[in-house]
């Protein structure tokens, strides 16, 4: 029988040589970067290129993981036990598996029993750059009037609880109050999540959070924090206990959480640091002026896309992102969606042929050793349609273009909402709003057809362009009548 291996610092020298395990000394790196949000995007996208920056040398720019949340307990008591460590589970299409231990997080930080541990290495001065990834619903901001929501409890707890925050903009106004205090420089805060000009979104944020808690520190931050934008790309699955099991019989590790991602790798960052950093271009990473075109190429083509299979493929019975898009049907809608909605809303984007993207995205989603579940995809949509899909529908709708494709992916999400949890519908509404989700959705039925896109901080006035609301209620009445795959099938018919 193989001999398992427990994954921890200790244990490293005696894994099995097919694994890449970090080549460098762990114990003289030291962090410049505070991480917030270690969950498996993370793990398998930034950490793993500051794994390959600290194989190259550079000792000043390890990882301190911090976990923000009471619900990453988890995964920072896992990380806590493995030094640290996790195994990246490269998947090619042909199944070939890639393990790399993964050493760049060198220290971890629980925040909801220690505020004032986090806040102290927020505000060290070998600190130099902060990043995030803390979803596009963490960026707490009115989707319909891109305002931030002052009134969010935790914002108000935060507003009263200086020293104990709870959410992502007490710590960064704390620390940076310190930084300030104490005569230290400035730093970076880089968000890492999918939503247009993420750079800009968390300065103002920020910002409109500073303003009420500590006005006093507007000027220095003006002054003294960079905000770059950045657009960042790696298909990541939630880890399964299967991976966990293929792990240990593939290689005899032990690991309680690896993660699971897709080969390709991506990340454009606007060249915008105030306080250094690391020479990410040496491990691929692309510095641009203005990476607005990079971003919504990504996000209205492959997250959007994502979406597009996420509602259907549910409605049609399918649990996976490959086994959706390799169904032909699904396959060409999608085809269509990108290039006959998407594509005339983007405009050049340097160095990239967007046909050839757009075949790299199919078959990067056909990828059946990736099993992206449809679950993954559905959860939190209030917080990503309104970033991934609305300003296509939005452009199109002044431009005069076609609309059908994008408002099938909407009604088919309303009709996800209105099947949830009924018999023969075993998914679930994961969603900060899922009750007035649920609620409207299922209104829409038999009071107020409208009544889902009436949710403002969703679709804001999208109710009042005629074309849209036609649109919407001819396929949704088509799909509660005839299904999903019908109504694809026939959607040049019900929709001219
Ligand atoms: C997905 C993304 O959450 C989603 O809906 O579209 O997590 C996607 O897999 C990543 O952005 C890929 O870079």
């Amino acid at each position: 029988m193989k001999e398992i291996i427990k994954l921890n610092a200790k244990n490293l020298s005696l894994l099995p040589k097919e694994v890449k395990t970090p080549a460098y000394d762990r114990t003289k790196i030291k962090a410049g970067i505070v991480h917030i949000g270690i969950g498996g995007f993370h793990r398998s996208h930034e950490a793993y290129y500051v794994d390959k920056l600290l194989e190259q040398g550079s000792a000043d720019w390890g990882i301190c993981g911090v976990a923000l949340l009471d619900i990453d307990r988890r995964i920072f008591d896992t990380l806590v036990n493995q030094d640290g460590l996790y195994t990246l589970m490269i998947t090619e299409p042909d199944g070939t598996l890639n393990a790399r231990v993964i050493g760049s997080i060198i220290e971890c930080l629980f925040a909801p029993s220690d505020p004032e541990a986090v806040l102290e290495k927020m505000a060290n001065p070998d600190i130099k750059i902060i990043t995030l990834t803390i979803t596009e619903g963490g960026y707490n901001f009115d989707a319909a009037t891109g305002e931030f929501q002052i009134t969010e409890p935790a914002i108000q707890w935060d507003l009263n609880n200086h020293k104990n925050p709870k959410t992502v903009f007490g710590y960064l106004s704390q620390a940076l109050k310190l930084r300030r205090d104490r005569g230290i420089s400035g730093l970076t805060i880089q968000s890492c999540d999918n939503i247009q000009k993420n750079g800009h979104v968390i300065k103002k944020m920020l910002l409109s959070y500073v303003k009420e808690a500590e006005p006093g520190l507007i000027s220095w931050i003006e002054k003294h924090v960079t905000f770059p934008d950045s657009m960042v790309d790696r298909i990541t699955p939630v880890t399964t206990l299967s991976d966990i099991e293929n792990l240990k019989n593939v290689y005899g590790i032990d690991d309680a959480w690896p993660v699971v991602c897709e080969p390709f790798i991506q990340w454009v960052i606007e060249d915008n640091y105030s306080n250094g950093r690391p020479e990410w271009e040496s491990v691929g990473v692309q510095f641009v002026h203005d990476v607005s075109p990079y971003e919504k190429m990504k996000i209205s083509l492959l997250n959007a896309g994502h979406s597009l299979l996420g509602f259907s493929g549910s409605l049609y019975g399918c649990n996976t992102i490959d086994e959706t898009v390799r169904i032909p049907l699904f396959g060409s809608f999608l085809r269509e969606f990108m290039d006959i909605e998407v594509t005339p809303v983007l405009g050049e984007v340097e160095g990239i042929n967007i046909e050839d993207y757009k075949d790299s995205l199919i078959q990067r989603f056909g990828n059946k050793n990736i099993k992206d579940k449809l679950s993954r995809i559905c959860l939190e949509s209030s917080a990503k349609i309104p970033k991934f899909l609305l300003p296509t529908i939005m452009e199109q709708l002044e431009r005069g273009g076609e609309i059908k494709r994008s408002v099938l992916v909407i009604a088919a999400w309303c009709r996800y909402l209105e099947l949830a949890d009924t018999k023969g519908h075993d998914y679930e509404i994961e969603d900060k709003m899922g009750v007035v989700l649920r609620t409207e959705a299922l209104a829409s039925i038999s009071d107020d057809p409208l009544a889902f896109l009436k949710i403002e901080t969703i679709f804001n006035d999208l109710t009042r362009s005629k074309r849209f609301v036609d649109t919407y209620l001819l396929i949704m009445n088509s799909i509660r009548k005839n299904g999903i795959a019908e109504t694809i099938r026939n959607l040049n018919q019900i929709v001219d």
